[in-house]
């Protein structure tokens, strides 16, 4: 016979009152013995307490924001099972924050108001990519919260993967306007704020026009572009998990939507605290969901088989890779220090980077292209051109340089799948730009198609998007080869790191007047320096040689272009 039961916090050891951060279910749902119902949060560390019994959700008796302790109720459940037992003691971890990401969500449209009038301002859905409609799977926000910019504010879930979506600004949130359950779309209104420091901005006298910039995007830094690396790269090598080796770049680097492995935000976090590679993991949950207890059953069987590969890896478990732990040092001791987090970009961009660094086996060509009369033929177009506002820039001709040699060597126009090299017949080159919150690599598609004017004016048009955080995740995806110039800035050479899962990536640096020998004298010739980092299980140093030489001859004398 169904009764209704009140499930409650268990004995949470030295906890008084903790805070809850996350609601795991919703009324309605069926939920099984051992299932997280909510994660609670203290100053030092966060846990999931779990259900003692099945059955269906008919009141949740907490929210998000609640302070609860042992004995507190947390909801009811009708249940047809037998009498509970004891719940479980939750596993705590130490992580608080899982990983934001999203774009942090736009703000809607400020309603009119008078200037120093507080006002309130709805944050929406941002531009998520391929997904027209998303569950809300969690609110982790409650009305009277104060929110930082980047907060996560909810988590969405397709039927394939979960992402938090981040606030684009701070302030007191003032009324939540979805709970678990909703479906939403780009530009649905999540929560509506009152900003800090709110009073209406001037040009909001009448309503601002509806679309909002979108924060900034997952970064891409000078080498990785989250979305690809996901998409096509490699397989991930994993390491023995080891709470003391530095395994931040094997565990999942925040991906869009899509890419993320289908898991919980406190799973992955959990996994994330043993350095574990979510996307090497089966999950035994509905639609594959990977519970805590497959991240445990993957530890324990790498555990046992000393670094073996664990049943369902994709690569072996490389030996080799425990090193020692980060160095932990008290700056404090030595002087006046200030620690300052860092910004979301520089978060998923590092760990991209880290992994390429470590698993990409990194050559770097470098070579030098006399661009001359290329830069001659630069002033001379900028100096007729002035009228037209297009500044026609060096990367300009570099983008045009580059599509033709990788026309000639295919094999730079590829990425890694397993076994298999995928040569691709579309030319969409990235370009590392510098923002103020970290690299990103815009992405100017069929560049083959495209003149070196327009090249010029769409670099430009992106590299601004890029700085003001506006770029949207396609116009950073689907990038062939990346070029990162510092030209503008310095430097002689550098090894700039591949952007999986690309195969090479070509860095510039800055141009000088050198002597150069003719057979008869030292002439003065403008050098260029090209550094092109390759992957070396893919292109052969000989190649490498070959295309980068190939790319100055073209530099050296553009006319070659049209061969
Ligand atoms: N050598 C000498 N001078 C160069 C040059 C080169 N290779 N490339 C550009 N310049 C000069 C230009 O002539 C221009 O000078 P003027 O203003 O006098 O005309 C100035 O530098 C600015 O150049 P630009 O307008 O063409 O811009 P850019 O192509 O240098 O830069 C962009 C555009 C988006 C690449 C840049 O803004 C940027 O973000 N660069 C940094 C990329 C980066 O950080 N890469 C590092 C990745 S590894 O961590």
């Amino acid at each position: 016979m169904s009764k209704t039961i009140e499930i409650k916090v268990p004995d949470i050891g030295d906890f008084d009152a903790v805070e809850v951060i996350e609601v795991l279910v919703a009324e309605g749902d069926t939920i099984e013995t051992e299932q997280s119902l909510i994660t609670v949060e203290s100053d030092k560390a966060s846990m999931e307490i779990p259900a003692s019994e099945g059955g269906v959700v008919k009141a949740l008796k907490v929210k998000v924001g609640d302070k609860i302790k042992e004995g507190s109720v947390i909801l009811e459940i009708e249940s047809t099972g037998e009498a509970p037992v004891a719940a479980e003691q939750p596993a705590a971890s130490n992580e608080p924050k899982p990983a934001a990401s999203a774009p942090a969500a736009p703000k809607a449209p400020a309603p009119a108001a008078h200037a120093g009038t507080p006002v309130l301002r709805g944050i929406a859905v941002p531009d998520i990519g391929d997904f027209d409609t998303v569950e809300v799977i969690e609110v982790l926000v409650a009305v009277g919260d104060t929110i930082e910019a980047e907060q996560s504010l909810i988590t969405v879930e397709s039927d394939k993967a979960s992402m938090e979506i981040p606030a684009s600004e701070g302030g007191v949130v003032k009324a939540i306007k979805v709970k678990v359950g909703d479906k939403v779309s780009q530009g649905t209104e999540i929560i509506q704020i009152e900003a800090s420091g709110a009073a209406a901005p001037p040009a909001a006298a009448s309503p601002a026009p509806a679309k909002a910039p979108a924060a900034p995007q997952p970064a891409q830094a000078p080498a990785p572009q989250p979305s690809q690396a996901a998409e096509s790269a490699p397989a991930l090598a994993s390491v023995p998990p080891s709470r003391t080796s530095p395994t931040a770049a094997f565990a999942e680097a925040p991906v869009p939507l899509r890419n993320l492995p289908h898991a919980s935000p406190s799973v992955r976090k959990f996994a994330r605290e043993l350095g574990v590679n979510l996307a090497q993991i089966t999950g035994s949950g509905p639609k594959n969901r990977i519970t805590a207890d497959d991240v445990r059953a993957y530890v324990k069987q790498a555990l046992s088989t000393g670094g073996a590969s664990p049943v369902g890896s994709t690569l072996p478990m490389g030996e080799g890779f425990s090193v020692l732990g980060w160095p932990k040092v008290d700056f404090a001791k030595f002087g006046a220090i200030e620690s300052k987090p860092l910004s979301r970009i520089k978060k998923i961009s590092g760990a991209n980077l880290h992994r390429n660094w470590v698993m990409i086996p990194h050559v770097t060509n470098n070579d030098v292209a006399d661009i001359t009369e290329l830069e001659a033929l630069r002033q001379q177009l900028n100096s007729e051109n002035k009228k037209s506002g297009i500044k026609v820039t060096m990367l300009a001709f570099l983008i045009k340089a580059v599509v033709a040699a990788l026309k000639k060597f295919p094999e730079f126009n590829a990425s890694l799948d397993g076994d298999n090299l995928v040569l691709k017949h579309y030319f969409h080159i990235g370009f590392a730009a510098d923002t103020p919150n970290g690299l990103v690599v815009p992405v100017i598609r069929d560049a083959d198609k495209k003149g070196v004017l327009d090249l010029a004016a769409e670099t430009a048009e992106l590299a601004g998007l890029a700085r003001e955080g506006k770029l949207s995740p396609s116009q950073m995806q689907g990038g062939c080869f990346s070029i990162s110039s510092l030209g503008g800035i310095g430097g002689t050479d550098f090894t700039p790191i591949i952007n999986a899962p690309e195969v090479a990536i070509l860095g510039v640096s800055r141009s000088a007047m050198q002597p150069v020998w003719d057979g008869k004298a030292f002439q003065p010739r403008l050098m260029l320096p090209l550094s092109l980092s390759y992957d070396h299980r893919v292109i052969d140093g000989a190649t490498a040689a070959r295309f980068n030489a190939y790319l100055a001859s073209l530099l050296a004398d553009f006319r070659r272009i049209i061969l």
